[in-house]
């Protein structure tokens, strides 16, 4: 399990868990770094000060690396991404932009910078700009999304690329992390399978609706606005869609899921909020902690690619 992308983060095992809003606060992220792989606190749309208190939360309960991701439409993403200079945060991955704008300083104070990318065209451009290592994220990831799927979008950025690349979208365990391998990936990201474990601040009901969906309840609301965002489907993503369907306008849309994704994570509404969570949760079935997960996928993962042999092209 030694590759780049370990040796960039200084892990036992080339796993990240995604920075999800809402989820990846400080009990995940240090549960996932203790546990060997890569925490990261999801900066979403939170304020630089409350990021800030969550870096120092995660230090007083591990020493080993972990991350702070940074979602670039936030309105709080320029003060987000100096607290993790002053803060020396080993590592930072982006979501749902593009971070070049701030890599010259990252770099220079020696953070490992990881852009998520969803099109070859921004991974061949993060790595022009000084990239460590990019994750490339299909559509079958939960929460904001491309339009490639894993399968397709991996072996092409790992093609377009000579920094190593981490495969996100549709890992829920060994299976999907050898087959990241076998397509060329160094690293996983991982996020709705951690949701549901022990460590995750999230609601039961929560959890619930990830243990107990099918593979068909996941449903990806905003496309008609170039928005496009993978939830769990309930009554509020059934009118959401219905007013798409209708033509409604982005602002009339956005009026029905602000302060939803908060709605399901911490009150516990599955009806009416937000839940993110992606394609792969018609898999997971388990309840565990993240030391648990991490050693399963490993172990599963081993021994799924024992014998298989690197493939240059
Ligand atoms: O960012 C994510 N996933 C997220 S962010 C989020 S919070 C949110 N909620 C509702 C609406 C908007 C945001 C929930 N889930 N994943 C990483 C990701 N990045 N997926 C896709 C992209 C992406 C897409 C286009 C990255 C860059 C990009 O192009 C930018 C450019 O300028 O070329």
């Amino acid at each position: 399990m030694k590759t780049r992308v370990t040796e960039i983060l200084g892990t036992e095992y080339p796993i990240i868990q995604g920075g999800m809003a809402w989820v990846a606060e400080h009990h995940l992220a240090s549960a996932v770094s203790e546990a060997g792989g890569l925490g990261l606190i999801g900066a979403a749309n939170a304020p630089a000060e409350v990021v800030r208190q969550e870096i120092r939360k995660v230090r007083e309960r591990t020493e080993k690396p972990f991350g702070v991701n940074i979602m670039l439409l936030s309105p709080y993403a320029e003060e987000v991404a100096q607290v993790v200079l002053e803060e020396k945060v080993p590592v930072v991955t982006t979501g749902a932009g593009n971070p070049e704008k701030y890599m010259e300083a990252w770099k220079a104070a020696g953070i490992k910078v990881i852009p998520v990318v969803a099109s070859v065209a921004l991974a061949r451009r993060m790595e022009r700009y000084g990239a460590d290592a990019l994750v490339a994220e299909g559509c079958e990831a939960g929460g904001h999304i491309g339009e490639q799927t894993t399968m397709t979008l991996l072996p092409q950025v790992v093609d377009s690329v000579d920094i190593p690349v981490i495969g996100a979208g549709g890992v829920g365990d060994g299976r999907g992390m050898a087959a990241m391998f076998l397509l060329g990936a160094e690293g996983v990201q991982i996020g709705t399978r951690f949701v549901v474990s022990d460590e995750a601040q999230v609601h039961e009901n929560y959890k619930n609706r990830i243990v107990e969906a099918k593979d068909i309840d996941s449903v990806v609301t905003g496309r008609s606005h170039g928005h496009p965002v993978r939830t769990l489907r309930n009554q509020s993503t059934r009118e959401y869609l219905k007013l798409e369907a209708e033509g409604a306008s982005f602002e009339e849309l956005e009026k029905l899921t602000l302060g939803s994704l908060r709605r399901a994570v911490q009150e516990g509404n599955v009806k009416n909020g937000s839940v993110m969570a992606g394609q792969i949760a018609g898999m997971i079935r388990k309840r565990q902690s993240c030391r648990e997960i991490i050693l399963e996928l490993v172990e599963e993962t081993e021994t799924l690619l024992k014998g298989a042999e690197k493939w240059e092209k």
